[in-house]
């Protein structure tokens, strides 16, 4: 199995994570790829490939082109208003204040592009999202001219990124990038799988009226958990989109056994759906010792994982989300990667 992985994900470089009330080092570091690279070069599982530069056409195939244009421009614009520190918001269009305004100044642009103030803006982080996108394009084009599965060592992370909003961690989604490229080259539906911890709120709204993208996602009830307003079981898409959005939110210290169940019930509804082509949001923050997460997975856990995502039978392309428990983060990964090559027929 093929791995694609950029440099250039290193440029992102940010010095500051709002977190339980203090800026505190990002739990979302360049130290990740470090690990993840090292347990697939011992792994033996196949050779590591840089992707090529796919340009902003695929990004904008499902963002908004001026949401583009604030990320490309936003650490320039906030080094020269004077600002110090990294770019964080710190006002946003509220429910009682005017959605329908972008301010000139970037203070209030990034109030208006963000979901959340845990993720600043800093030097690189744009570039960082593009070699973190080309990554994944590099993986699904892989995928779709050989059937064979690949991994795309995406970082920074997608699944929170919504159509015009960043936050979680996330700039550009990059699994709905690859999903809207496999459509583009002539699928006609492609099951998104999310396993992170956290719900996929970005992709869910980015195809939430589409039925050519088949959305599902377990993760942590967003009655307790980040990011709190999306991921509720009621939500089922919309239109055309109807029933093509599946959610099982479960509480935090979930066992796996619960939690294999649910994905039993998803693979079912991928299967029944006739999605030609999977794509799995690998985050690996459900592990049991991760820093920020509350579900129990163990590191052989994630091989039983790869073994059933394998039972699908499906072209698979596997993109990295979470996981900050950055010393298991790579034996986790490979497990799940390993576990799903080992099973494949
Ligand atoms: N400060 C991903 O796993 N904050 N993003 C949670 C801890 C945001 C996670 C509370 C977590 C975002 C891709
Ligand atoms: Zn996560």
């Amino acid at each position: 199995m093929l791995t694609f992985y950029s440099e250039g994900s290193r440029l992102r470089q940010a010095r500051t994570e709002l977190h339980d009330g203090a800026l505190v080092t990002p739990f979302e570091c360049p130290e990740r790829l470090d690990l993840v690279l090292k347990q697939l070069r011992q792994s033996g599982l196949g050779e590591i490939r840089t992707p090529n530069a796919y340009g902003l056409a695929p990004v904008q195939a499902v963002h908004d082109k001026d949401y583009v244009t604030f990320l490309a421009n936003c650490w320039t614009e906030w080094v020269s208003a004077g600002h110090k520190g990294e770019a964080i918001p710190n006002i946003w269009p509220a429910r009682t204040l005017r959605g329908d305004r972008i301010p000139r100044a970037i203070s209030g642009q990034l109030g208006y592009y963000a979901l959340a103030a845990e993720t600043s803006i800093s030097e690189g982080t744009f570039e960082a999202a593009m070699a973190s996108k080309d990554v994944a394009l590099g993986a699904v084009e892989h995928t779709l001219k050989t059937g064979e599965p690949s991994f795309g060592l995406c970082r920074p992370p997608g699944h929170h990124a919504a159509y015009d909003q960043f936050g979680g961690y996330c700039f550009f989604n990059n699994a709905a990038i690859a999903a809207q490229r496999a459509l583009d080259s002539g699928m006609g539906r492609v099951a998104i799988l999310d396993v992170d911890f956290h719900h996929g709120n970005g992709t869910q709204q980015i195809f939430y009226q589409r039925d050519d993208v088949l959305f599902i996602s377990l993760h942590g009830d967003p009655e307790v958990t980040f990011p709190y307003y999306s991921g509720y079981a009621d939500e089922h898409g919309q239109g055309q989109g109807e029933g093509f959005n599946v959610n099982y939110p479960m509480p935090p210290g979930t066992s796996v056994a619960t939690w294999m169940a649910a994905l039993d019930q998803a693979l079912a509804r991928i299967h029944a759906a006739k999605c030609e082509c999977l794509i799995v949001s690998l985050g690996v923050d459900i592990f049991v010792d991760d820093p920020i997460s509350e579900f129990t997975f163990s590191s052989e856990d994630f091989t039983l994982l790869g073994k059933r995502l394998a039972h699908a039978g499906l072209p698979s392309v596997f993109l990295m989300e979470g996981g900050y428990a950055v010393e298991a983060i790579g034996v986790n990964v490979v497990n799940v990667l390993q576990g799903f090559k080992q099973s494949m027929e």
